[in-house]
């Protein structure tokens, strides 16, 4: 695939909810897309960059001059045999990984569509169906909290996770277990707690807990495997897995027991498959993250979902849950036993909405070989 042109836009799409996390509440988003032209071909990619520097250092804004001035001209006009092979073009640039992953999978949507194959393959995936979970965020009440697992409850989902932070978690996880004894539950700190409150940590382990996901800070992996020692409720690690090496470190210091995967996070798609691998190797099971992606990153998130150790619910849901109209046609879909059904058209099995898109955009900038 000779690439011819790039193009970066920005979108910007209200949520239907806000969502809300330890670092703050958020009503719309700023999406960074990329589309790889390539001998009449247009890959798409998403970047999972946030409006702010909060969830991790990177932002839409520390992504975007990343991606013109440094990633795009290392591709631009460059003969590519397999996405597989390019995040070395990339690795002069430290971290960046979201900007690099929206590049990255822009080439793995194209060579799949150029290859006639569906996405998930390309990546070895065997899954035809994937299980679903929801990430509900922190809500103005827990009566608010009650009826929202409610309703994702009746649609199927088959674990639910609510967000916690100091002031909304045992109190509110006490509520939810008092109503719901046997639902699959988990919790995500995104980062809100340190060490010194471990006495505090340890009253989650009365819930019966799935996970408590990245309760400790987003660079460390260390403390959060004397952590691990301390808690019987497995501990999941989301912002500290930045790379293969980095779940090699978790890994063998025990400090988690399940890994969140998100390929935007990582990297892009050939980082994600290694960290995969690589837990699949330690008896780690994985599970496909989520970042209030539209419809393309999604679809990416669920072809990654197809393979083998992805065996835990994701936080990969309905189209529906997030926005007015997806950017993608069909909207994803959850049955109501809670799964995903995995396309068998080439590329993603999504068709995108160009003119949507095109009305949605806000900032769009296409660089030539
Ligand atoms: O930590 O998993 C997280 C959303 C934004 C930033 C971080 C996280 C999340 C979610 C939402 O939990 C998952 C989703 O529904 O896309
Ligand atoms: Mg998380």
């Amino acid at each position: 695939m000779k690439i011819e042109a790039i193009t970066l836009r920005e979108i910007q799409m209200p949520l239907l909810h806000f969502f809300e996390t330890s670092f703050g509440r958020l009503y719309s988003r700023r999406i960074l897309l990329v589309t790889v032209h390539s001998e009449g071909i247009d890959g798409w990619g998403e970047s999972v960059v946030g409006e702010d520097p909060f969830y991790s250092s990177e932002w839409i804004d520390s992504a975007w001059p990343t991606l013109t001035q440094y990633l795009i001209p290392a591709l631009l006009g460059k003969r590519i045999e397999s996405a597989r092979e390019c995040a070395h073009l990339f690795a002069k640039v430290r971290a960046h990984r979201m900007a690099k992953a929206a590049l990255e999978n822009a080439l793995w949507d194209a060579e799949a569509t150029q290859k006639q194959q569906p996405l998930w393959k390309l990546l070895g995936g065997t899954r035809r169906e994937i299980p679903c979970g929801v990430s509900i965020g922190i809500q103005d009440s827990v009566e608010q909290l009650l009826e929202k697992i409610q309703i994702e409850l009746a649609a199927g989902y088959r674990r639910i996770k609510i967000k916690v932070k100091p002031g909304w978690d045992v109190n509110v996880l006490e509520r939810v277990r008092s109503r719901w004894a046997d639902i699959t539950l988990s919790c995500d700190a995104n980062s809100a707690y340190t060490l010194d409150q471990v006495e505090h940590l340890r009253k989650f382990d009365q819930f019966n807990l799935l996970m408590i996901e990245q309760p400790l800070w987003d660079d460390d992996i260390y403390y959060h495997a004397r952590l691990q020692k301390e808690l019987r409720t497995s501990i999941c690690l989301d912002e500290s897995i930045v790379s293969a090496r980095s779940a090699a470190f978790a890994a063998e210091t025990a400090a988690c027991r399940i890994v969140n995967v998100k390929v935007g996070r990582v990297g892009g798609f050939s980082e994600a498959l290694k960290i995969h691998d690589l837990c699949q190797a330690h008896s780690i099971p994985v599970w496909c993250g989520g970042m209030l992606e539209t419809g393309i990153g999604r679809a990416h998130n669920i072809a990654l979902s197809t393979l083998q150790n992805f065996s835990l619910p994701g936080d990969v849901s309905a189209s529906k849950r997030y926005w007015k109209e997806d950017i993608i046609d069909p909207e994803v879909e959850v049955s109501a036993q809670g799964m995903i059904a995995v396309s068998d058209q080439p590329g993603t099995g999504y068709r995108v909405k160009a003119d949507l898109i095109e009305k949605l955009t806000v900032r769009k900038e296409t660089l030539r070989a």
